[in-house]
């Protein structure tokens, strides 16, 4: 398999740390680009007209995308059940934890974006805000819940996307008001999967 990716996604990162927790890394050769919706990846739109990565291409010469769908094809390949929960509450707790940090993920990058990609003084301070106020709420909401569990889609992606906040801004400092959230954190972050894709 192939899949394109970068060492600074938290999108990819997810699929590169499912895949390791999986036993399936080796059987991955990462095609690693740089990209953003103004310099986008001619090669990748051919495989994924969002132009977005992760984009997996399989044993099979089809192509997966988002993250999600990749991250669970990845545990059927494995078995199944092992990253997403089968079924029951479980399964729909993961669910949700996966699209809370992912949407906290998305809220990131586009200040990343907007902040890093645009002219000075075409960037809207008060857009940037309204993502900084879903990227907060989602912190608070994650500092309510006991993620002390099992390690599963949930949990990696709640991991990359602290990951990534710390990575593109530092000066948030969330942990300041988040201590249970920042002690989980940095138990897992020791995690060899977790540990070998910090981003860069
Ligand atoms: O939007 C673009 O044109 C290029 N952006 C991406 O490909 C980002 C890379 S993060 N990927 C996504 O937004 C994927 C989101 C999708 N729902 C998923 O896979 O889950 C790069 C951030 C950075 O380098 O700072």
């Amino acid at each position: 398999m192939q899949m394109y990716s970068s060492p600074s996604s938290p999108f990819a990162r997810k699929a590169r740390v499912t895949a390791h927790e999986l036993g399936l890394d080796a059987r991955i050769t990462l095609i690693n680009i740089s990209l953003s919706p103004v310099n986008p990846h001619q090669e990748l739109r051919a495989h994924n007209p969002l132009g977005k990565l992760p984009a997996l291409i399989t044993d099979t010469g089809e192509t997966l995308y988002d993250s999600p769908v990749i991250c669970e094809y990845l545990d059927a390949l494995a078995g199944g059940g092992r990253i997403f929960p089968a079924s029951g509450p479980a399964r729909w707790t993961a669910l949700r934890r996966q699209a809370l940090a992912d949407g906290l993920t998305d809220a990131t990058v586009l200040v990343r974006y907007e902040t890093a990609a645009r002219p000075t003084t075409l960037q809207w301070q008060q857009w940037i805000e309204g993502q900084f106020l879903k990227v907060r709420t989602a912190l608070d909401a994650l500092e309510t819940e006991d993620l002390g569990g099992a390690f599963d889609i949930g949990a990696i992606s709640v991991a990359c996307a602290l990951g990534y906040l710390d990575f593109r801004f530092p000066e948030e400092r969330w942990r300041e008001t988040r201590p249970r959230l920042a002690a989980w954190h940095a138990a897992l972050s020791e995690r060899p999967s977790l540990a070998s894709s910090r981003p860069s």
